[in-house]
């Protein structure tokens, strides 16, 4: 499998920490997000994901795009060590929980998005710094209510095993990190994530572990 990748994009660090949990051997191609206006935006890159995102995952000639979608794509074909949990109750809880980070916290804070703030939109760094940690926090603390004392959270986000909603939320504490926002308010989800930093499939998913690291 090849795997569409820049170090530090956090959609395409979810897959990583994935197919590290189930063990499976993949080849990373760097896509530079930021050089020479993005290589993401390169005809030869468009050619496999025309909306020009990282990451994307090649296996056996089919290209899949979306990071969730890659992951439930591995998730079938190689169910152990299952990334979902076993009943439909409880896979509702784990897609509402993933969902939240993918598709509500993580769309505003893309390159893109601040990108078009500091340029067409004219903001100052400071602004669109000031953006990206109202739209963190509110998204994580809402987060962290959705586990913190819940029955089903435990040593992970669902449970005593890493799942796909611990390979969303490192990578958008880390990006949260990145950005110099405060996480103290979000003890569950800093206890979760030290538990998933505990584990070398998280490790050596991280952006300073991969190959094209700045
Ligand atoms: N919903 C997509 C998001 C993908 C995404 O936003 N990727 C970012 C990096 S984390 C990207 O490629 N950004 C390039 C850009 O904004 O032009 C997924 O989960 O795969």
């Amino acid at each position: 499998m090849k795997l569409y990748s820049f170090f530090r994009s956090s959609a395409a660090y979810r897959v990583r920490i994935a197919l590290n949990l189930k063990g499976l051997p993949y080849e990373t191609v760097p896509v530079h997000l930021a050089r020479g206006g993005g290589e993401q935006f390169a005809p030869a890159y468009r050619d496999i994901n025309p909306q020009s995102l990282v990451p994307a995952l090649e296996d056996r000639g089919l290209v899949i795009t979306q990071s969730l979608a890659i992951i439930e794509y591995l998730e079938e074909l190689h169910p152990a060590p299952a990334l979902l949990p076993a009943t439909a109750e409880e896979r509702s809880r784990v897609r509402g929980l993933a969902l939240s980070i993918a598709c509500d916290i993580h769309p505003l804070n893309n390159t893109r998005v601040l990108s078009y703030l500091t340029g067409p939109m004219g903001l100052s760094s400071e602004a669109r710094n000031t953006w990206y940690a109202h739209w963190i926090a509110l998204g994580l603390s809402a987060l962290e209510l959705q586990v913190a004392g819940k029955l089903q959270t435990g040593k992970f986000c669902h449970g005593g095993e890493p799942g796909l909603v611990d390979c969303c939320l490192v990578p958008q504490l880390a990006n949260a990190r990145r950005f110099k926002c405060d996480v103290a308010p979000y003890p569950t989800l800093t206890r979760i994530e030290a538990n998933c930093q505990a584990l070398e499939a998280f490790r050596r998913a991280a952006p300073d572990q991969q190959p094209d690291a700045e």
